[in-house]
């Protein structure tokens, strides 16, 4: 499996509950490692560029207003198929349908406001690293578990 970077978003609404630690922790459980990690409000400018394939759409407003109006916590994780992996823990878009024991399905009711983000594509995450973090705020590093989770 191919080692990946992935762009994680705790949304307003986890930062102002406090499932920022949650978010971390099910990752860090997964066996993913935190190669980036800041706090920051998100502006209109980065909102229209993060969410640039939604500019149009009916619930485009609301999405603006509700990922500005408070900080974020993004984070970059690597590992083996880490989109997917994170896609998976996330649960789908809609917490309504969402699975029990998956981030949304267990800590949303609502789509829009469902805790996190996770880019859909190696691509995607690639852009959207860059838009979130410079170079020089990613840190490679080699996980002392990394025998014991993506087997070596
Ligand atoms: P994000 O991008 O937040 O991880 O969500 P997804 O990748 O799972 O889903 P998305 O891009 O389709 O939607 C982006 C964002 O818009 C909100 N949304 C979406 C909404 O409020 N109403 C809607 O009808 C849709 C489709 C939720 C997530």
């Amino acid at each position: 499996m191919t080692v990946e970077r992935t762009l994680v978003l705790v949304k307003p609404d986890g930062v102002q509950r406090g499932l920022v630690g949650d978010v971390i922790a099910r990752l860090e459980r997964r066996g993913l490692h935190l190669v980036g990690l800041k706090l920051l409000r998100i502006d209109e400018a980065l909102a229209a560029r993060h969410y640039a394939e939604h500019v149009g759409k009916p619930f485009y407003p609301g999405l603006v207003r509700f990922i500005t109006s408070a900080p974020v916590v993004a984070m970059a994780w690597e590992g083996p198929g880490a989109v997917a992996l994170v896609r998976s823990t996330m649960g789908t878009t809609n917490p309504a349908t969402s699975a029990p024991g998956t981030i949304r399905g267990d800590l949303a009711v609502s789509i829009g406001t469902n805790v996190v983000h996770g880019s859909d594509s190696p691509e995607r995450a690639a852009v959207e690293i860059d838009l979130f973090f410079g170079a020089d705020e990613l840190v490679a590093w080699e996980s002392a578990l990394a025998e014991w989770t993506v087997g070596g």
